[in-house]
């Protein structure tokens, strides 16, 4: 009989659903660093045991600009990368890359990454399914799949390597004076559009757009960086409570 091994176990993990455990937290949309510093707030908290929780999701655009295979770019959030690794060791940690954080892998091994290609991810939460994802996906974005792969490309990175501290000095000055924080009018037409993808689901757990709003099945979760809020699962029903 074949011994199993890590190939094994990652099969039978991606084959079994994720079950969303009671007291789970979920953080969308911190914008970290330059939308205030709530998130190193709240990593604290769980380090030092103030916060407990089993299971921490992470919803995308956590951090205002990051991506893996860039040592520089890792240098603007070095202190809470190092935290998120070292609570990955702790407890059940989901990250769902959004379209300003992405090729994450490699930088918290301990994590269940999942990219935007990978998204939807589909869980139980009791006895409901339950598609989460960081919620770009039927938008049209910059094309960071493709982006990604650049970035893996070693022929392009030295081409790049003159150029990237410009490059991402003036994204990361262009973000930190960014409005991230709108009431959207006609939000309810919107979550319609999206609910029509998903059929099947019992609930749509989605970051990305700020709003912090339930319509329906549909959850639009709040923005760490916007509402100060994250969502917690209380008695199976996901809830969202303020920070201060
Ligand atoms: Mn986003």
């Amino acid at each position: 009989m074949r011994v199993p091994d890590c190939q094994d176990w990652l099969m039978f993990h991606k084959i079994d659903m994720v079950e969303i455990k009671e007291g789970a937290l979920f953080v969308a949309d911190a914008h970290y660093p330059h939308h205030g510093h709530e998130f190193m707030h709240l990593l604290h908290k769980i380090e030092i045991g103030e916060i407990i929780t089993p299971q921490l999701f992470l919803m995308g655009d956590i951090f205002d600009l990051l991506f893996g295979h860039n040592k520089y770019i890792q240098s603007f959030s070095y202190k809470a990368i190092s935290l998120l690794q070292k609570l990955s060791h702790k407890i059940e940690i989901h990250y769902f890359e959004g379209n300003h954080d992405f090729c994450l892998k490699n930088v918290f091994p301990d994590m269940t990454v999942y990219s935007r290609d990978e998204q939807p991810i589909t869980m139980k939460l009791g006895n409901k399914k339950a598609s989460l994802s960081h919620g770009d996906k039927y938008q049209t974005g910059f094309g960071y799949g493709a982006y990604c792969k650049l970035l893996r490309n070693k022929f392009t990175l030295n081409i790049l390597k003159p150029f990237q501290k410009n490059i991402i000095n003036y994204q990361t000055g262009r973000l930190s004076t960014k409005t991230i924080c709108r009431k959207m009018p006609d939000f309810g037409k919107k979550a319609e559009a999206i609910m029509s993808h998903y059929k099947d689901a019992d609930l749509i757990i989605e970051g990305h757009f700020h709003q912090a709003m339930k319509l329906g099945k549909y959850i639009s979760l709040p923005s760490l960086a916007c509402q100060k809020e994250i969502a917690i699962v209380k008695n199976g029903d996901i809830v969202f409570v303020n920070l201060h």
